[in-house]
């Protein structure tokens, strides 16, 4: 009896061991699949950049951030390797009177509380400025994110094909950055 009894607490340690290892195993898998960063109340979730063509010279970063927080905060910096590109900054897109326009958001971007901020193609982004190599869809380089309350986390971006994340064709018409390399845009 007590042999039974301690083959049933073996196999049941060795299935609970079994579990866990596979919800490791699907949790890395998930976590290489988007992957993510928590930085205090805030959540940010998969930064990526827009493969660049050969030659040129700005590209566009995104992400989200999810405010679980009460209190507002405020994304007030980017900063990629240096041997990514030479600054990021801020900017917003904006539709006014037909005409498409990229302005740089000198106070950053507020993220409320219990709120969520996604910049996405087409809206707010971060804009890299003086790319020192062409983005490689597949590669990824790191970056920095700095808050106004949070403080500063270290990101991976990971350069993704013209559709973006979801590969989701006719993304690239709607790209924010064609014909945004000329400094008139600005
Ligand atoms: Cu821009």
């Amino acid at each position: 009896m007590t042999a039974f009894l301690n083959s049933f607490r073996d196999s049941a340690q060795r299935l609970a061991f079994g579990l866990l290892a596979l919800a490791f195993l699907l949790f890395a898998f998930d976590a290489a699949h988007a992957h993510g960063y928590k930085l205090g109340s805030l959540e940010i979730g998969h930064p990526w950049a827009r493969m660049t063509p050969p030659g040129a010279k700005v590209g566009g970063a995104y992400l989200t951030v999810e405010n679980s927080g009460t209190t507002p905060d405020r994304l007030v910096s980017v900063s990629v390797a240096p041997e990514i590109a030479g600054r990021a900054e801020i900017h917003e897109m904006s539709v006014t009177d037909g005409v498409m326009k990229m302005q740089m958001l000198p106070d950053g971007l507020a993220i409320p509380a219990g709120g969520k901020v996604a910049l996405a193609p087409g809206g707010y982004h971060l804009m890299l400025q003086d790319l020192k190599q062409p983005l490689k869809q597949g590669a990824s380089f790191k970056g920095t994110l700095t808050f106004e309350k949070a403080g500063t986390v270290a990101v991976d971006f990971k350069v993704e094909g013209m559709g973006g994340p979801g590969g989701a064709p006719g993304a690239a018409a709607a790209d924010p950055h064609a014909g945004h390399g000329t400094p008139a845009t600005n």
